[in-house]
């Protein structure tokens, strides 16, 4: 009889397994982008740089390529904690909220520099409104610059007219529409069937993206237009972080302050590998000459008008305090 009766000290062993169990969380984080995109890697670099750091207790595993959820349902996701993490391209967000578009706008933030600061300066409010749905950004890291890709030389504002231009996000399609062309919103992972099947004859999206999904299957040219650097982010549930212990909470932000760093980096290095790929695969790189510069400035000019009127004071003060730092640097 006696011997079905546990000990106190094998109970407190007992509960301190259990502790120790309970402890190893496993995450899964979603992404809409693919293996070959460097913020993928990048994210799979953060997850081993978290398992290595917490010796395993926070495990995360990385879907990408939208193989998880697709890309509009992450957020929904990550809030409802079915999924504990998520990457998405900020400004698909725009309809939420005018603060999620200022980095598709065109002279706001044009190089790597002032794209960071940019960040810096709208960090802050972008992360109160994701925690006011229990999310906590974790780190963003810009797309190189947006260029425009089309089946021939770009020389004259006349082409835009007409022209189906496939674009990531509403902001990028106004753009389009500016110029008098067709805009389309389709997903990167969608971008070749989109060519394949005729729906598109153009597009506006990086390098990166261009060589990640071998632009030159369907198009000649790739004009360096220097739009803007938007940015995709990563967050979290928070009642996912409540969760961990504060060892794990503080190796996870550790680990994903570097990989904010390292994303940069990541960045500028595959728009330079990207432009050659391009090149290498036999694409034409050039800038855009006065005539077309010109359309598309015009096309920016009203884009950042309309998007003035959309949006709200404390956005424009945001934007304005930037504008001043930037400017005085
Ligand atoms: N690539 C992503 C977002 C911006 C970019 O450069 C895309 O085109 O969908």
């Amino acid at each position: 009889m006696h011997k079905n009766i546990a000990s106190p000290l094998t109970l407190a062993l007992a509960c301190a397994l259990a502790a120790g169990t309970a402890q190893a969380a496993e995450w899964n984080m979603a992404t809409p982008y693919g293996d070959a995109s460097f913020h993928t890697q990048n994210n799979k670099q953060f997850a081993e740089d978290v398992a290595e750091a917490t010796d395993g207790d926070l495990s995360i595993n990385v879907h990408s390529g939208g193989s998880l959820v697709s890309h509009e349902e992450i957020k929904p996701s990550v809030r409802r904690g079915t999924v504990q993490a998520g990457e998405i391209f900020l400004s698909i967000l725009s309809n939420e909220h005018p603060i999620f578009e200022v980095d598709t706008l065109p002279g706001v933030a044009g190089s790597y520099d002032q794209a960071y600061e940019l960040w810096e300066a709208t960090r802050p409010m972008i992360a109160e409104l994701f925690a006011e749905e229990g999310l906590m950004p974790l780190y963003a890291v810009a797309w190189p610059a947006q260029g425009i890709y089309t089946d021939f030389e770009l020389t004259d504002e006349e082409q835009f007219e007409g022209l189906r231009v496939r674009a990531p996000n509403i902001n990028t399609q106004r753009f389009v529409q500016n110029l008098g062309g067709i805009p389309t919103e389709t997903e990167e992972s969608d971008i070749p069937t989109a060519f394949s099947t005729g729906r598109v004859d153009a597009m506006i999206t990086s390098s990166s993206t261009g060589n990640a999904m071998t632009a030159w299957d369907y198009v000649s040219h790739y004009t360096e237009a220097n739009l803007w650097l938007p940015k995709n982010m990563v967050f979290i549930n928070q009642r996912a972080f409540d969760r961990l212990d504060e060892a794990t909470q503080e190796a996870l932000l550790e680990a994903a302050e570097r990989a904010e760093k390292r994303g940069w980096e990541m960045s500028k290095e595959n728009n330079q590998e990207s432009l050659e790929a391009l090149q290498e695969n036999g694409m034409t790189v050039s800038e855009p000459n006065e005539d077309v510069a010109a359309a598309l400035q015009e096309a920016g000019d009203t884009l950042f008008e309309s998007w003035q009127e959309r949006a709200d004071e404390a956005t424009l003060e945001v934007l304005e305090d930037y504008r001043e730092q930037r400017d005085a640097n």
